[in-house]
């Protein structure tokens, strides 16, 4: 049985775009899942962080990985990539989020999905959306209603 899981990809340290283009890559080779979807990569200003502009982007992922596994693969492929944990919020050279894991609500002591922050930041409600306008986030409803709410951060597709 497999989930359709959202992962929030961000880098703003470093070559930025790259970084994020090749862990899409790792994310589509991990086991047992397949990519869906990629959204639009986004230049994004830092929220609560500083440094470089971010990089941004939402990928769907049908997976037979239980979320923890996930989680686990996702700090591999954060670890391969130089990640640096000084302090929170700290510039990264990759940061990979489970924003969803089907309908699951999970909170265990590594884990909170649906991300906790994932309709108060343009930087993951604007590309999820892009993905599926209509998706829905368990316990919130409609993810479209909350984009006002981040209508004042900079957001801005690269390419297509
Ligand atoms: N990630 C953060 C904190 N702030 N700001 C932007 N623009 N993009 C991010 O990916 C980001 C952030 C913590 O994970
Ligand atoms: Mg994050
Ligand atoms: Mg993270």
């Amino acid at each position: 049985m497999s989930v359709l899981s959202y992962i929030g990809i961000g880098a703003n340290l470093g070559d930025a775009s790259t970084t994020v283009q090749q862990a899409i890559a790792k994310l589509a080779a991990l086991p047992a899942t397949a990519l869906r979807a990629q959204s639009s990569l986004f230049r994004t200003t830092p929220i609560d962080s500083h440094g470089d502009d971010y990089i941004n982007a939402v990928v769907c992922i049908a997976t037979a990985l239980d979320a923890h596994e996930l989680l686990l693969a996702l700090q591999a492929i954060e670890a391969e990539h130089g990640r640096e944990r000084p302090y929170i919020n700290a510039p990264r050279t990759l940061d990979l989020d489970i924003l969803l894991y089907g309908d699951h609500r999970i909170e265990s002591e590594t884990l909170t999905v649906p991300h906790p922050r994932l309709t108060q930041r343009a930087f993951t409600l604007i590309p999820l959306l892009q993905l599926d306008p209509f998706i829905s986030i368990p316990g919130k409803g409609s993810a479209h209603q909350f984009a006002p709410g981040v209508a004042d951060q900079a957001i801005t597709r690269i390419g297509a």
